[in-house]
């Protein structure tokens, strides 16, 4: 699928580990703190594909398939996939090679699409750095295909940030010479095998800011597919510039704003307000991008607040902002895991209950986005603008013709219930508009302003009442 494709899609994103297994167990135990393979595989992913249709959700990505490490270390096992030793063979621990193309045939069967995550930067080994036994790996089996042994030291430092390894001395990340013309030669010719072999639809690309630049247009050209770089920085100059390099990056500079507005009744609109802004003016096309406020390696949006109200806004947000929105699996059942690896809760401990209040809440912002997307031709690449703020409320706007209006709140579930009067939406006195989560029609008044019903906090989203349609929203 090209970028133009994936614009419109939305992600779960899910550890194969922890998703779901083959056996169907909803009772399984899995201590996140001992970091050990819990039992999830590819076929259990497609026993529960029907939960996250459910959600509204158009495509999965999964954690990397590549056979990893096989001990149990002193932090525990290669679970997450980020620990390659063999870049030929899946990880069995997971599934067989035909389990991988059923899950991608199961998934097209639907009109779902597969992400798969790679990694191009390192292996993984079981031991000190100055220690590595290059025999283990396949290929790259000899200490000439890396750099020499150096730990990351100094994040300032871009040479140092790519040319050193990730990793410690338990388990370091041998890290690959990647300007040697036979290393890239040999990804780009793995990658592109890798996509076609189990009919994967796009990439999210592990440890990008590892790896010089200079690397990924070729990489990403032999993938052929959508790309999405993991830059793990908050800076927008530093983080935006890799999209001059590959198709997209997950949105970090919007994560940390969106973070501080939403945890808590005092966060700052501003900033968020500010960086919608930034973002949109420094990234090359930030409809590319891959918007989240929670994954594997951060801590959960609920261990910052178990508020329902700030986190159905920041779902709302990540939906209809520009970028493709990605939920991270747990997510929707209001999971709080702390950072990795509390982070990395078995799913299927919910029974995938789809009745839990962020999971119906997902299913209906995902309908409202296909609203839009279907309504309005321009809507996805249009460009969002933020044009209201006060202390606990930001409205945006996006879309040509008939824009669709966001307004969200970090008040919280305690917040009051109030009428907002807005202006400067661009339609005018007497337009008709639908509320889509109350299902509430507002007419705009005489001066252009909406009077939002706001109440307990929750987010509220304003369209042309006559693009309601059958959409499957309000009646
Ligand atoms: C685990 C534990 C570690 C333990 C280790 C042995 O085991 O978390 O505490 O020491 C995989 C596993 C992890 C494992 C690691 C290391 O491997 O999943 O469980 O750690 O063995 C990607 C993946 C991630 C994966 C790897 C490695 C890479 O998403 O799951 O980890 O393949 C860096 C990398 C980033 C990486 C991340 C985990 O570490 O750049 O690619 N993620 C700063 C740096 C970032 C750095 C980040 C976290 O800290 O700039 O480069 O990410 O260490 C903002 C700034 C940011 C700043 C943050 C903290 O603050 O703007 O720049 O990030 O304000
Ligand atoms: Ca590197």
């Amino acid at each position: 699928l090209s970028p133009a494709e994936w614009r419109p899609q939305s992600i779960y994103f899910l550890l194969t580990d922890r998703f779901g297994r083959s056996d169907n167990s909803t009772s399984a135990g899995c201590d996140v703190g001992e970091r050990i393979y819990c039992g999830g595989t590819w076929r259990g992913i497609i026993n529960h594909l029907d939960y996250i249709q459910g959600m509204g959700f158009t495509a999965i990505w999964i954690t990397p398939v590549t056979k990893q490490l096989s001990q149990n270390t002193g932090v525990g096992e290669a679970f997450h996939g980020y620990w390659q030793q063999d870049i030929y063979n899946v990880d069995p621990h997971l599934g067989t090679s035909d389990d991988l193309k059923a899950l991608s045939a199961a998934l097209h069967a639907r009109g779902m699409y597969l992400m798969v995550d790679v990694v191009a930067n390192h292996m993984g080994y079981a031991g000190a750095g100055s220690s590595v036994d290059y025999s283990v790996f396949s290929p790259f089996n000899s200490s000439s295909y890396f750099h020499s042994y150096c730990s990351i030291s100094d994040y300032n430092d871009q040479s140092n940030v790519e040319n050193c390894w990730l990793g410690d001395n338990t388990v370091s990340l041998p890290d690959l010479d990647t300007y040697r013309t036979d290393v890239k030669d040999l990804w780009n010719n793995w990658v592109s095998e890798l996509v076609s072999k189990y009919s994967i639809d796009g990439l999210r690309i592990d440890t990008v800011k590892h790896v010089q630049k200079s690397f990924w247009p070729d990489f990403n050209a032999a993938a052929g597919v959508y790309s999405v770089g993991e830059v793990f920085d908050g800076n927008p100059s530093y983080t935006c510039d890799y999209q001059n390099y590959m198709d997209g990056v997950l949105n970090y500079p919007i994560y940390y704003p969106l973070l501080n507005a939403f945890q808590s009744s005092s966060g700052s609109i501003s900033n968020l307000y500010n960086m919608i802004n930034t973002v949109k003016s420094g990234c090359k096309d930030s409809t590319l991008l891959g918007n989240f406020i929670e994954n594997h390696d951060n801590a959960r949006f609920p261990s910052y607040t178990g508020d329902y109200s700030q986190a159905k806004n920041v779902i709302s947000f990540l939906f209809l902002s520009d970028g493709i929105p990605i939920v991270y699996a747990g997510q929707e059942q209001h999971y709080s895991g702390g950072n990795d690896p509390y982070n990395r809760e078995a799913v299927w401990l919910s029974e995938y209950s789809t009745t839990a209040e962020l999971y119906k809440h997902i299913a209906t912002t995902n309908k409202i986005r296909k609203l839009a997307v279907s309504a309005d031709s321009s809507y996805i690449t249009y460009k969002n603008v933020p044009f209201y703020q006060d202390n606990h409320t930001l409205a945006m706007k996006k879309g040509s013709n008939s824009p669709v209006i966001t307004v969200l709140s970090n008040a919280g579930s305690s917040g009051s219930s109030y009428t907002l009067s807005l202006g400067g939406s661009g339609y005018s006195s007497g337009a008709k508009l639908t509320e889509l989560y109350t299902c509430t029609s507002i007419t705009v008044d005489s001066n252009g302003n909406i009077a939002v019903p706001m109440a307990s906090g929750q987010p509220r989203v304003l369209v042309l009442t006559s693009t309601v349609g059958n959409s499957g929203l309000c009646g």
